[in-house]
């Protein structure tokens, strides 16, 4: 693949942070908003009976004619979708489109059975890079810019959904996957990269192998890091920030959906806004399945509203947030969806505490002499579960404090989370480092 490397600070566009690249959609007042989203979600029901057999099934099976769509409070009524559904349809039972208009096709790996496939038509394409293209304007991107974008190429939707999407905002793209992170280090650094494009994780462990060359990234180029695919903390987002000299903003999105710029922080960083022209966002309570008001924690649920190839019908995510329309000061009248913290399938329950890793982050990183690199074990004790904590120390550390390092951290994990739980101390370097989305929890549970 060829690098542009045309960029030069001197042609950088003027407009200021957080301005929009699509003004008109992104500030459109919200009854108008709510009026195209009931226009387009029946267009997409009405695509889904017509052409999806499973969802004509569900539709017909709950009495709902797409036709008698009346509000959006009726979104309500609808059949939720959920992941084993693709599973089950595998590989192109759910698609809307015959292969004939199909132009790409992504899959997420799972962890056990088949992968999850999902389809793009041109149109489709066309507006997944107009939505990552808006994030990345959000995010304080500009046309001119070098993006370097660390997201790994192939099935997973982050490499290609970011590089399309800046391209089309006008930014010169470094396509260079995960990995060979030293290789990383030189070309942010002679390419002059504005913007690193990486999952939180990633980038911290571009930051690490900068340090060991002897290179300090925080004096580099970078200016914005636009990172997902994972949950992180508050304080890793600092951590990063420290460590990388730039701005960290947060972007979200799942391929049964679309792919990343479902939603992204704009310069506020008070939630991610979720781009309700084209999705419509719900939360709901996890067990029961009724909607929460606004506000309350719950899954949130996504409804696609243009797309033709994959048309979803109350996707259930299994990311747990909340969701937010009072107004934001960018003056983008877009929902906001509160930074993820975790996904259900994620949740420990801890001797009857519920604990997300991104917890467990919150207290490490930050800790004096612990290094941001974490991991929980789960094992099988009897017929009850254990958990424990694997932290690092800081290089640098003698290992005759590491106990004294574990007893401090289990203290702040007991008064912060209200678990008490074994942790021990690795040596720098040996929590494993992700190139893509890291494995926060080793699960060493016999399997079946
Ligand atoms: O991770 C798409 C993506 C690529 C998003 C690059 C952002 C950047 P999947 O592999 O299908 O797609 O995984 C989707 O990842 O349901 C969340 O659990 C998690 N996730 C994605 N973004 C965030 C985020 C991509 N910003 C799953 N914060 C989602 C927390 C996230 N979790």
């Amino acid at each position: 693949m060829a690098v542009t490397t045309t960029a030069n600070p001197a042609t950088r566009s003027t407009q200021g942070a957080g301005a929009y690249l699509h003004g008109e959609s992104e500030t459109m007042p919200r009854e108008q908003l709510v009026a195209l989203q009931l226009a387009r979600l029946r267009e997409t029901l009405r695509n889904a009976y017509d052409n999806v057999p499973l969802h004509r099934a569900r539709l017909e099976a709950a009495g709902i004619d797409p036709a008698a769509v009346a509000s959006l409070d009726d979104v309500r009524h609808l059949p939720f979708t959920v992941k084993t559904d693709l599973r089950d349809q595998y590989p192109f039972g759910m698609l809307a489109r015959p292969l004939g208009e199909i132009s790409r096709v992504h899959a997420s790996s799972g962890t056990t059975g088949k992968p999850t496939v999902v389809a793009y038509t041109p149109s489709d394409l066309s507006n997944w890079s107009d939505l990552v293209a808006r994030s990345f304007a959000a995010a304080g991107a500009r046309k001119g810019d070098v993006v370097h974008n660390a997201y790994g190429y192939g099935l997973f939707t982050g490499g290609l959904g970011a590089h399309y999407g800046a391209e089309r905002l006008g930014c010169a793209v470094v396509p260079v996957s995960g990995g060979s992170t030293e290789r990383q280090v030189q070309l942010i650094v002679d390419l002059k990269a504005r913007v690193l494009c990486a999952t939180p994780s990633y980038a911290l462990a571009i930051a690490e192998v900068a340090g060991n060359m002897g290179v300090d990234l925080s004096k580099g180029p970078l200016q914005i890091g636009i990172f997902g695919a994972e949950p992180w903390s508050d304080a890793m987002r600092r951590e990063i920030e420290a460590r990388l000299g730039l701005k960290a903003m947060d972007i979200y999105g799942l391929s049964e959906i679309m792919g990343p710029g479902v939603a992204c922080e704009c310069e506020h960083r008070n939630g991610l806004h979720g781009w309700e022209d084209h999705f419509l966002f719900e939360v709901i309570d996890p067990d029961s399945g009724k909607p929460l008001p606004e506000g309350e924690a719950g899954e949130l649920v996504i409804t696609t509203l243009t797309k033709q190839a994959l048309p979803m019908i109350r996707y259930r995510t299994r990311d747990i947030t909340k969701l937010s329309t009072t107004r934001c000061d960018c003056g983008r009248t877009h929902v906001r969806i509160l930074r993820v913290t975790g996904r259900n399938d994620d949740m420990l329950i801890i001797r009857g505490v519920n604990v997300y890793p991104s917890q467990v982050e919150a207290v490490l990183v930050g800790l004096p002499d612990v290094a941001p690199h974490y991991q929980l074990v789960v094992e099988r004790q009897g017929s009850l579960d254990n958990v424990s904590i694997e932290a690092e120390a800081q290089a640098g550390v003698p290992e005759s404090e590491y106990a004294r390092i574990g007893k401090q951290i289990a203290h702040h994990i007991k008064s912060m989370i209200g678990i008490s739980t074994a942790v021990s101390v690795k040596k720098p370097g040996e929590i494993p480092r992700s190139q893509g989305k890291a494995v926060r929890v080793r699960d060493l549970r016999p399997k079946g």
